[in-house]
């Protein structure tokens, strides 16, 4: 199984790690660490080095209640960084929903789109099949990221996530993108409860009868903060989620994840060279 994408076909026989660079003041987790070009670019050497397979370069949070940030200011962000990171050697995704930041990025080379919005806003879709060679990611979001956890999605989770990813696809496939292009998200949080989101990875072999490698991202979101708060007031902060991350990401791959999407890339590429070598001596 490979993932095209436009310099890069990604073999996904074994499991890729995408490292996350957010290039914003206020992204959950790491928020204003790497908000400059230049300490963004620091973050995505570091992260190579730790052995990321990928680079997920992004310019505005989609944490529960953050604004949207202008189209001016995104290419700002973003586009000085993707014009030195499409130098390392590597696939670079961008992580947005703006056509107009995906054009800039793939105009600059970029590799993939990870789209939030699964390429529903006007205009995005078409920018992705324009261009004939790039990979995509396509997420599933219940309503938009002001108002999500405040009315996250009602019943059974994972019939309506893996509903609206095989139409998303299909959308997509109909502006004839080829199938190796498009890999599938859940979205873990989303707009889901704590419990959607353990049912989407309890259940992740549901999504995978799509027929398109599933990416998961749980690194440090706040269903891993909500397992890990037990009794204590309030859940651990964000960059005190990294065990419960990386065993996330490992049950994600176990279940038939090919990529995890992750802030820690050392810890959850050591988690799974042990998960290789017991995936070597399993009985077929
Ligand atoms: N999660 C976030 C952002 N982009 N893309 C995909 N495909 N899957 C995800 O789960 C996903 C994503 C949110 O995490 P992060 O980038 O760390 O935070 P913020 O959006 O606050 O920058």
């Amino acid at each position: 199984m490979q993932w095209s994408t436009t310099r890069f076909q990604i073999d996904l026989s074994a499991p890729r790690v995408m490292g996350i660079v957010n290039v914003t003041p206020d992204s959950f987790s790491d928020g204003g660490r790497h908000a400059d070009a230049p300490a963004a670019l620091r973050h995505c050497e570091r992260l190579l080095k730790e052995g990321a397979d990928i680079l997920d370069i992004g310019g505005e949070s989609t944490r529960p209640g953050s604004p949207p940030v202008p189209l001016a200011e995104e290419l700002a962000r973003v586009l000085p960084v993707l014009r030195e990171a499409v130098r390392l050697g590597v696939p670079v995704s961008v992580d947005t929903y703006k056509p107009g930041v995906m054009q800039a990025a793939l105009d600059l080379g970029a590799d993939i789109v990870n789209d939030v919005w699964a390429l529903r806003q006007p205009g995005a879709a078409e920018a992705v099949a324009r261009h004939g060679a790039c990979g995509v990611c396509l997420m599933h979001m219940h309503g938009d990221p002001r108002t999500m956890q405040s009315a996250p999605m009602a019943g059974d989770a994972v019939p309506q996530v893996l509903l609206f990813l095989e139409q998303s696809a299909q959308n997509l496939r109909r502006l004839e993108v080829e199938k190796t292009r498009i890999v599938l998200d859940p979205g873990i949080g989303f707009g889901k409860t704590v419990a959607q989101n353990f049912a989407l990875l309890a259940r992740q072999d549901e999504l995978l009868a799509a027929g398109y490698p599933l990416l998961a991202g749980w690194s440090r979101k706040s269903s891993i903060g909500a397992a890990l708060q037990g009794d204590a007031p309030v859940p651990p902060a964000a960059a005190e989620r990294v065990a419960g991350s990386v065993a996330a990401a490992l049950m994600a791959v176990e279940r038939g994840a090919r990529i995890v999407r992750v802030h820690d890339v050392r810890d959850t590429v050591q988690a799974l060279a042990v998960w290789r070598q017991v995936r070597a001596q399993a009985r077929r």
